[in-house]
């Protein structure tokens, strides 16, 4: 039986994936590293020194570990700068839809995002409310693709791994709801998100109904 639905939070509520990409952009031009936005597909849903690593690969310096840490605290500043001025318009379509119908169904509703900027973010889109479990990045060991986080929201929201089904937008995440044993639905690609039980378009196209009947 479908008891919870866990969100991934940039590029499923909203769309913050384009500002996390406009914040490493911006500082792989300064640091006159090659990027782009399909490098950047590889970055989703990956914590941001997984990210920065990831970036600092396709460098010839090498970091100490205190220069990375100034980076991402750059790169943060960038993000934090380019999300200030996020609201409720901000949220992606059907979104809204959606969490009133989970609440009418009594489906409990987790959020499983590794960005430590998460809260703030869930915060100006004011859907804080619809949360019966918010997963704390700061305390999360492995980020996607290990099920950690998916896991830990399941547990947090006192239901079992094969009473939820997990919603993602990158592959790293698909990947994570899959290893935890939930159901995966994929918002965007079906080729990048090939391991999705299944892919659509944008969350307008999520029917909570014939998720259940096909899959519960
Ligand atoms: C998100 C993004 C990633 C980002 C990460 C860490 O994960 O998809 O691109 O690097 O959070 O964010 P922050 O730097 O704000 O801590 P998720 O899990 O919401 O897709
Ligand atoms: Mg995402």
């Amino acid at each position: 039986k479908l008891k919870a639905v866990i969100f991934d939070l940039d590029g499923v509520l909203t769309d913050t994936a384009s500002y996390h990409y406009k914040g490493w952009k911006r500082l792989a031009d300064e640091l006159n590293i090659p990027f782009d936005e399909k490098a950047n597909e590889n970055l989703k849903g990956i914590d941001r020194m997984g990210s920065l690593n990831k970036i600092l690969e396709s460098s010839k310096c090498i970091y100490s570990y205190e220069e990375k840490l100034a980076l991402c605290d750059k790169k943060n500043r960038y993000y934090q700068e380019y999300i200030k001025g996020i609201t409720e318009k901000d949220l992606l379509i059907g979104v809204n839809k959606v969490l009133i119908d989970l609440k009418e169904k009594e489906i409990k509703i987790g959020l499983a995002s590794v960005s430590k900027n998460a809260f703030s973010v869930v915060e100006k889109l004011m859907i804080v409310d619809y949360f019966d479990y918010i997963a704390d990045a700061n305390k999360i060991l492995k980020g996607k693709p290990d099920p950690e986080i998916f896991m830990t929201c399941a547990e947090g929201l006192g239901v079992k791994i094969e009473e939820c089904l997990g919603i993602e937008d990158a592959a790293a995440g698909v990947t994570a709801i899959k290893r935890a044993g939930m159901i995966a639905v994929g918002i965007g690609n079906k080729g990048i998100l090939q391991e999705a039980d299944v892919v659509l378009e944008s969350l307008e196209a999520f029917d909570i109904n014939e998720m259940i009947e096909r899959f519960f």
